[in-house]
């Protein structure tokens, strides 16, 4: 590791929901704590994050948290010297002032484009591509997560634990973390007239929403509902420390977009995947591209099985109709997600990789 401490400058333009302050607030903490990097975050909307990590204080344009200098991204942008390595998280498109202060250094900055994650095959091939400035002398390099060997690998803290396998005692216990899903009442149907109990935990927001407009009475955090073998259980908004408990307390997850999908990985338990919805069903593509990575040694029950659910869960079917396919393979499941997540930390975790990536061009 370098004498002095790497600099960085992390930024983060908040588009919707959770996962990109989710992702970024998980690298900047893990990059200073396991990498020692003095990091910047600069971050447009701390509203998530304030979410994800209570005790950040929404009204201070700039405080240190777990050893990460938060700043909030306003415009016009502070002049400041820009760091050895800037981190543009999900192509946020830098300050023009940032970028120009970034050419007048006399090393240029580590400029690196933190991709979405996908599993579409195409990744590994664009992974740590560099692409120069059109008229500044900087160069930018793309930086993607990925599952697979030539990707940077997951985000994964040293210090995240395995749990214990789950035991599938009766209730079957599963998670609910999801966007709006039409699949959903038909899911829940299913559950309560099935003849296992089920406890669904569902989570704060969009879910506990939907569940509340299922049932048809009023369902706030805290509150408990039962309809035949369904008992609803609503969770309040967790730490992202304590989401990680809430998943490997359960049987089965449902997670949503990025950062939960890895999440519910590392939690080494079957999972259903709801990914985020973009125009002309382009996601789909990327569902599938997943669920062939990840369907690879099921045998043939339990691959249809899971892609058969996790496509009606995605709008492409009925969630209710596929399930009982689903509930019969969650066993096997169990077993592959903890082959699955060994093979994944073998990729090593994406901090570490980038900071090794980094280090070298400094
Ligand atoms: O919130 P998301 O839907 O974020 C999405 C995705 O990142 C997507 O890729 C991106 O394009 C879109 O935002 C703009 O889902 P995600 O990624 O799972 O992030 C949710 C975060 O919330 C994750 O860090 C886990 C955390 N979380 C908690 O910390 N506590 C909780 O109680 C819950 C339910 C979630």
């Amino acid at each position: 590791m370098p004498h002095r401490p790497v600099s960085c400058d992390l930024f983060c333009a908040v588009v919707d929901n959770l996962g990109d302050a989710g992702v970024c607030w998980r690298l900047a903490r893990q990059l200073a704590a396991e990498h020692g990097w003095s990091m910047r975050l600069w971050i447009d909307d701390t509203a998530p994050l304030i979410l994800l990590r209570p005790g950040i204080d929404p009204q201070l344009a700039q405080q240190t948290v777990d050893g990460v200098e938060i700043r909030r991204w306003t415009a016009p942008f502070p002049a400041v010297t820009p760091a050895q390595v800037v981190i543009e998280a999900f192509a946020c498109e830098l300050p023009p002032a940032y970028i120009a202060a970034m050419a007048q250094q006399t090393r240029p900055p580590v400029w690196i484009n933190l991709e979405y994650l996908s599993a579409e095959a195409w990744v590994a091939g664009c992974h740590g591509l560099d692409s120069p400035h059109p008229s500044l002398p900087l160069n930018k390099n793309f930086y993607f997560p990925g599952f697979t060997a030539g990707t940077g690998g997951l985000i994964r803290e040293g210090s995240l634990a395995v749990p214990p396998p789950s035991t599938f005692q009766s209730p079957l216990t599963v998670s609910l973390f999801c966007y709006d899903n039409p699949a959903l009442p038909r899911l829940l149907d299913a559950w309560a007239a099935g003849n296992e109990p089920l406890e669904c935990r569902v989570a704060e927001g969009l879910p506990r929403r939907q569940v509340e407009a299922w049932l048809g009475t009023a369902f706030a955090a805290g509150a408990e509902a039962r309809r035949g073998s369904l008992m609803l259980r609503a969770l309040p908004f967790v730490a992202q420390p304590e989401y990680d408990a809430v998943l490997a307390g359960c049987d089965l997850n449902f997670v949503r977009g990025e950062d939960s999908f890895v999440r519910a990985q590392w939690a080494e338990r079957p999972f259903s995947w709801q990914i985020y919805p973009q125009a002309d069903d382009v996601h789909h593509g990327k569902l599938d591209a997943f669920l062939n990575l990840y369907a690879e040694g099921l045998d043939g029950p339990t691959s249809s099985g899971v892609a058969n659910f996790w496509r009606s869960w995605n709008g492409m079917g009925d969630a209710g109709a596929a399930w009982p396919a689903f509930r019969a393979v969650l066993p096997a499941l169990a077993s592959h997600a903890r082959s699955w997540a060994a093979q994944l930390r073998r990729l090593g975790d994406l901090a570490g990789n980038l900071a090794e990536f980094c280090e070298k061009r400094i």
